[in-house]
């Protein structure tokens, strides 16, 4: 694969308290960057801001201390006030031409996610570094999902954009090279590193057959 100057991770940790099932999610967290993930994003669907704002902390300590960027998924006031790498939002959230204009994410990452082909054309994809092809395959994380885009839908945008594409959305280490050769830039995983047993040996086998 090549690698994307703009947005040069592969291996893309969405990660939050539940889906950890019962794990300490700061060491999950510790132990998927130790087998290869290179950028984690925290997305608690249910905490209130005060809440947020306190795992985002403690799991900054952990990013930092790896110089792994770390995106906030919707809270943007807590990215600000962590000064995290950026922030992630999709069709119904803050809208990135509107973040775009905050000074403190003026040299951030900013990802948006697509769920429609029209959102390619519209102010938000231009301003953002890159975009969350969302879902790949139809997942039992994320229920409430507009468009499966599957492999074609995913050849399909990148005929389109020369946008960084992450892709998310049940990808697993049986169908992570597809996605890769469909033309993601990077892959974004929940389950397959948050539920592991062995969320470090998941996060290395799936890094190592991104980079194959
Ligand atoms: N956005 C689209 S699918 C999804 C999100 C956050 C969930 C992905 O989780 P998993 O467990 O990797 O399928
Ligand atoms: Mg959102």
């Amino acid at each position: 694969m090549t690698i994307s100057p703009s947005f040069p991770y592969q291996l893309y940790l969405v990660i939050s308290e539940k889906d950890c099932l019962g794990k300490d999610f700061l060491k999950v967290a510790e132990q998927s960057i130790l087998g290869g993930v290179d950028i984690i994003q925290l997305r608690e669907k249910k905490a209130s801001t005060e809440d947020f704002l306190v795992k985002a902390l403690k799991l900054k300590d952990i990013t930092d201390k790896y110089n792994i960027p770390l995106i906030i998924n919707d809270h943007c006031k807590v990215a600000e006030k962590i000064n995290s790498a950026g922030v992630h939002v999709g069709n119904n959230d803050r809208s990135p031409s509107v973040l775009r204009d905050q000074q403190f994410l003026q040299d951030k990452i900013i990802g948006y996610s697509i769920e429609y082909l029209h959102q390619l054309e519209n102010e938000h994809t231009k301003v953002s570094d890159y975009l969350g092809i969302s879902p790949i395959f139809r997942t039992d994380t994320k229920k409430d999902t507009v468009t499966e885009w599957g492999l074609d839908g995913l050849s399909q945008i990148r005929s389109l954009t020369d946008k960084p594409l992450v892709a998310i959305g049940n990808i697993n280490l049986s169908n992570v090279s597809s996605v890769i050769k469909a033309g993601a830039d990077a892959v974004a995983v929940i389950s397959a590193i948050c539920a592991a047993e062995n969320p470090e040996k998941a996060a290395f086998e799936l890094k190592n057959q991104i980079l194959k």
